[in-house]
């Protein structure tokens, strides 16, 4: 049996450099996957301090690379997020893939538009190192047991407030594709997986890797279908159990398998 060949794969919000970011299972995934474009779209890492980065981010960061190798004929698009602000001509460098504000590209004669979505929240743009200050905290939190309610509350708080972002977002998104004519538009930014139409324009949010339910959306001719990604018990590098450090061989390590992904079929609007 063979996996299916996407027209595109979109993840965003990996946060490398964080605690919480997923970088081994979001490495899983696209070994797992198979595709014709991959746009990373924006907040791939948490910050411009590479010191906090694990060997498996670096080992997302040098698959990235690799994925964009011409030989490949795989187009890798970065879009940049309110996290990878500044980072652009590093990473163009580093490894080897344009970063963009926004992406545009024709697919079966429909438009499609990635953006990181931070510029439909006007918090952000007002308060750029306060948010990232929040957005960590955020992230923080995710990973805390709960035993003090008081703490619960204050988390309960800044989590409804990132579920309203979540729809100010998509409003946002879903104007500036009516003004660029584009039919479907995709961010990522507000953590929370999700789809919903206007006026004949679907948007859709790519969720993150942050959190346990880690997600991605793809598209092909059966359509656009968001993902929720579970690492499978099996999935232990090979490389790494030999204690072998960081290298091309352990990079490409373990790329066979079936993808062990749920679809998701009827989002919350
Ligand atoms: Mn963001």
């Amino acid at each position: 049996m063979t996996t299916p060949c996407f027209d595109t794969v979109i993840l965003s919000d990996l946060h490398l450099g964080s605690e919480v970011s997923r970088a081994k299972a979001a490495l899983q995934m696209l070994k797992r996957t198979s595709f014709q474009r991959l746009i990373l779209l924006g907040d791939i890492f948490c910050d411009l301090n590479f010191r906090r980065l694990k060997k498996e981010h670096w080992q997302f960061l040098s698959h990235i690379r690799k994925l964009s190798n011409p030989k490949r004929k795989i187009e890798v698009v970065w879009v940049e997020g309110n996290h990878d602000q500044g980072l652009s001509e590093v990473m163009s460098h580093l490894v080897g893939i344009e970063v963009y504000q926004e992406y545009v590209w024709e697919y079966r004669g429909i438009r499609h538009l990635a953006i990181h979505g931070h510029q439909f929240d006007g918090f952000v743009l007002g308060n750029l190192p306060l948010s990232k200050f929040l957005t960590v905290l955020y992230l923080q939190f995710q990973k805390l047991d709960f035993g003090q309610k008081r703490l619960a509350r204050c988390f309960d708080r800044l989590d409804t407030a990132w579920l309203r972002l979540s729809s100010k977002v998509a409003r946002g998104a879903l104007n500036h594709a009516q003004a660029k004519n584009a039919q479907r538009v995709f961010c990522g930014h507000t953590h929370e997986a999700m789809r919903t139409e206007r006026n004949q324009i679907e948007y859709f949010n790519t969720g993150s890797w942050t959190q346990s339910a880690a997600t991605y959306v793809t598209i092909s001719e059966e359509g656009v279908k968001i993902h929720e990604y579970h690492e499978r018990a099996d999935d232990r590098d090979p490389c790494e159990e030999r204690g072998e450090t960081h290298s091309e061989i352990a990079v490409f390590a373990g790329s066979t398998g079936l993808p062990a992904d749920v679809e998701y079929e009827g989002l919350p609007v």
